[in-house]
């Protein structure tokens, strides 16, 4: 196959940014159509880039001309348009999260395996920053031991923009932990809690920010997220693991320091696309390359599946105010080569 002929679901602004890495600079790839559940829109956004508008995400999924898929569309709609996907047999990525819920993720394991093909790759992008690509390799090393403690934080300058709730700080914004350090230490969570600081008055209404998860592995390692969601000084993830021989710090952007106004000032980003640009291309390449060559080598729908598992119970955590079990089935063979 010469070039990956993709089709994009989902013409929000992340769906507009992929587009435009893709078809501007990556290789091997192209975005050739895209298409929304609000059907002008979609085109709209077709015409925009020049690409092939459609009549709804269904009849793109089904264009013979289509290859692959991209969804990124709003959270509920992932699972029809991924279901969709497998069905016509086409390799698909999907944003995170898989599915709002377990039950719907475990829908999609069971299809991709019905269809016997490695269809689906979920949009953690985590997995592939430099950052944190550095950490696992001085995990796995073992030089520095076993990891201990790790003391993580995700905070947003301002994320109100998007009808901001109390739940989406578990669902929405440390499912990025839930993932990133499920595949660093190379284990699933046994336990969850979530509680709740003193509130900041730059809370959207009725909004619980900031939080704090807990997470406690199979093998004892344990974990304080902070998700500060209203912190309105930048967006800054940071990621300490304490290990027997040594502690590893997550690298943060290079940014330049200045000297200014009788003040040393290094910029921090102000949002997640200033954050992570190199973790997206590098995804997406990779995407690209393995749908190319039948393959998935990136999160697949079982990570999607643990991950909305995990989340679920922190949800339940938070909303009951108590230390939740976490429960994760054997992981099926078929997902394991
Ligand atoms: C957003 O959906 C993301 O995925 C960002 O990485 C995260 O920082 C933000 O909190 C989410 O809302």
């Amino acid at each position: 196959m010469a070039e990956l002929r993709i089709g994009l679901v989902g013409t929000g602004g992340i769906g507009r940014t992929h587009i435009e890495r893709i078809n501007t600079r990556l290789q091997g790839g192209v975005v050739i159509g895209c298409a929304d559940v609000n059907v002008d829109f979609g085109k709209s956004v077709a015409e925009k880039f020049g690409i092939k508008g459609y009549d709804g995400p269904e009849a793109l999924i089904n264009d013979p001309e289509i290859d692959a898929v991209i969804v990124t569309a709003s959270d509920d709609y992932h699972a029809p348009f991924v279901l969709e996907a497998i069905k016509a047999g086409k390799p698909v990525f999907c944003e995170k999260p898989l599915s709002p819920t377990p039950e719907k993720c475990r829908e999609i394991v069971e299809a991709e395996m019905a269809s016997g093909k490695h269809l689906v790759q979920v949009g953690f992008m985590r997995r592939y920053d430099p950052g944190y690509v550095q950490l696992k390799n001085m995990i796995d090393s073992g030089k520095y031991g076993a990891p201990l403690v790790l003391h993580c934080c995700h905070h947003n300058y301002d994320d109100g923009g998007v009808g901001w709730k109390t739940s989406m700080s578990v669902e929405n914004s440390m499912i990025h932990e839930i993932d990133v350090l499920r595949w660093l230490l190379g284990e699933n969570y046994k336990k969850v809690d979530v509680v709740f600081p003193r509130c900041s008055k730059n809370a959207s209404e009725g909004c619980q920010d900031p939080q704090i998860m807990h997470l406690t592995t199979e093998s004892g390692t344990y974990i304080e997220v902070e998700s500060f969601v209203f912190s309105h000084y930048g967006y800054d993830v940071r990621c300490e693991i304490v290990c027997e021989e040594g502690v590893l710090n997550l690298p943060e952007p290079p940014y330049a320091m200045v000297r200014t106004n009788d003040a040393r000032v290094t910029p921090i980003c102000h949002d997640w696309s200033e954050r992570f640009p190199d973790a997206y291309n590098i995804e997406f390449q990779n995407w690209i390359n393995a749908s190319k060559e039948g393959r998935v080598d990136g999160p697949t729908a079982w990570d999607g599946y643990v991950a909305q598992i995990a989340a679920g119970c922190a949800s339940k955590a938070r909303d009951t105010q108590t230390t939740v079990e976490i429960d994760i089935p054997e992981m099926p063979e078929f997902y394991k080569a």
